[in-house]
This record gives structure tokens, sequence and C-alpha cells, in this order.
């Protein structure tokens, strides 16, 4: 018997963080299994894999080859719940820029709803650490996506710090994701929008160490997943 929850944390080069990362989860003494989904990483991060998982017990990996991408990984850490059952899914960052400890508060309000997000902008919630730019940047793009899709009873649309149930896997691991990028998580909020969906106020801080990979074409893709998203809605199933 696995335990109930898994956390699936995306990387791609982040040799400098996935270490201290996966010895502060492991700390937090959770019934969790850790799943480091890692994008064919060049910066040594692979290396580091094969060790932790053999440190702590409850980590296992997936170095994904081919096409790269937040929403590909996504889908195998979806199928990988729902294959093996757990309740839960949580989903968060390798950067330090969830909050492990704020795992806690995800998992504590999880049994009463579908989707728990982890929310910068409701109270009580913040983003620091980054450049002003940057945060506005992320605000216009949830006050864009909230308004395009109707999202209005969601506060931060954008967040990869979430947790889903069991059902909620379900249904992810039956429609078609078609986002490449970090856009994926809006498509996942989209499918999920009429379900029991909670916000908790986390504080969203900057990377700790390593290189941003957020660029210009993501955010370009973004915005095509939007577009895209309200012209035909939903993915169908699969
Ligand atoms: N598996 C996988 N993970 C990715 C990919 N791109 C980014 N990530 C991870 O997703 C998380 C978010 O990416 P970041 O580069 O931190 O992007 P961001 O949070 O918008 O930018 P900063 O935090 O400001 O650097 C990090 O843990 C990355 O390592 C990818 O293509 N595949
Ligand atoms: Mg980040």
């Amino acid at each position: 018997m696995h335990p109930k929850t898994l956390i699936a944390v995306f990387s791609l080069n982040e040799r400098e963080n996935i270490a201290e990362l996966a010895g502060t989860i492991s700390g937090l003494g959770l019934d969790a299994d850790i799943l480091v989904i890692d994008d064919d990483s060049l910066d040594g991060t692979q290396a580091v894999l094969p060790e932790l998982a053999a440190k702590h017990r409850s980590l296992s990996y997936i170095v994904r080859k081919g096409a790269r991408g937040r929403g590909f990984s996504e889908i195998d850490a979806i199928n990988y719940a729902a294959t093996r059952g757990y309740e839960y899914l949580l989903e968060m960052d390798a950067d330090f820029s969830h909050d492990p400890a704020d795992i806690v508060k995800l998992l504590e309000t999880a049994p009463y709803y579908d989707m728990v997000i982890g929310s910068r902008y409701i109270g009580g919630g913040q983003e620091t650490g980054r450049s002003l730019a940057r945060r506005l940047l992320s605000r216009a793009a949830n006050r864009y996506i909230r308004s395009m899709l109707d999202l209005k009873s969601v506060h931060d649309c954008t967040s990869g710090f979430r947790c889903y149930n069991k059902e909620a896997v379900r249904t992810l691991s039956s429609r078609q994701l078609k986002s490449r990028g970090p856009s994926v998580l809006v498509e996942m909020l989209l499918v999920l929008r009429d379900r029991r969906i909670a916000e908790v106020p986390v504080i969203y801080r900057g990377r700790k160490k390593g290189k941003s990979k957020f660029s210009l074409g993501l955010l370009l893709e973004s915005v095509r997943t939007v577009i895209r998203l309200k012209r035909r809605g939903v993915p169908e199933s699969i």
C-alpha cells in the first residue's frame, strides 16, 4: 500500500534546488510519495535524482525524453497518479517559489474539495521576491484569464501550487490536454471549473537558486491557449 498523497514536483534544470527541496518535503513527515518529473535537464539534475531516490524512500522520478514542456509533464503526473489510485495529487514547482510548509495547509483543506489552489491573490496571500515587472505581468495575465474565460470565482488561475482529489485526477486523465507549456494549468482549471474549488492563501516567493525558464515564447503560447479555450471550450475526452 502506498500513501494517500502524491506530491509531483516539476523540474527543468533545478540541480541547485532539488536536493534541498526533497529533503525539506521529506522532513515534513507526511504520508506522501514524492514524484520528480524532470524534463531531461542538462545541468546535472539527472545525476542527483538517483541519489535522492536512494536517500528518500518515498521519492521516485521520471526523466522525460522527447518534447519538453510543463504541459506534457503534467500529463505524466496525472497518469501516474490515476493509474496508481492516489487519493490526492499535489503539484508544485522545484525552485522553492512554493513554500513546502504550505503543503500541509493544502492537504488539510483537500478532503472537502475537488481542487485546492494555493493562491497569491486572496487575503493573506502575496507574491514577493520577483521583480515588480514580473509581478505585474502575473497579475495582468491572471486578470486577462479570469475575464476571458469567465473564471471570476477563482482569484489565482495560474498558480502551479495545487491539490486535486482522485475524482478530479480521473477527470483530468480522461481529457486531451493540449497545452505544451504552463498554460496547461489554465486548461486544467477550466476542465474542473464546475467542481468544488477552494483557494488557500500562500506567499509565493521568488525562486531560491537557478534560472527562470519563463520566456516570451511561453507567454505567447499561454495567450494562444486562452484564445483557443475561449473559442472551443475545454478539451474533449480521450
Ligand atoms: N518538467 C518540466 N518542468 C518545467 C519546465 N519548465 C519549467 N519547469 C519547472 O516548473 C517550475 C516553474 O518554472 P520556473 O522557471 O520557475 O518559472 P516561473 O516560476 O514562471 O519563473 P521564476 O520562478 O521567476 O524563475 C520550476 O520548478 C521549473 O523547473 C518543463 O518544460 N518541464
Ligand atoms: Mg518559479
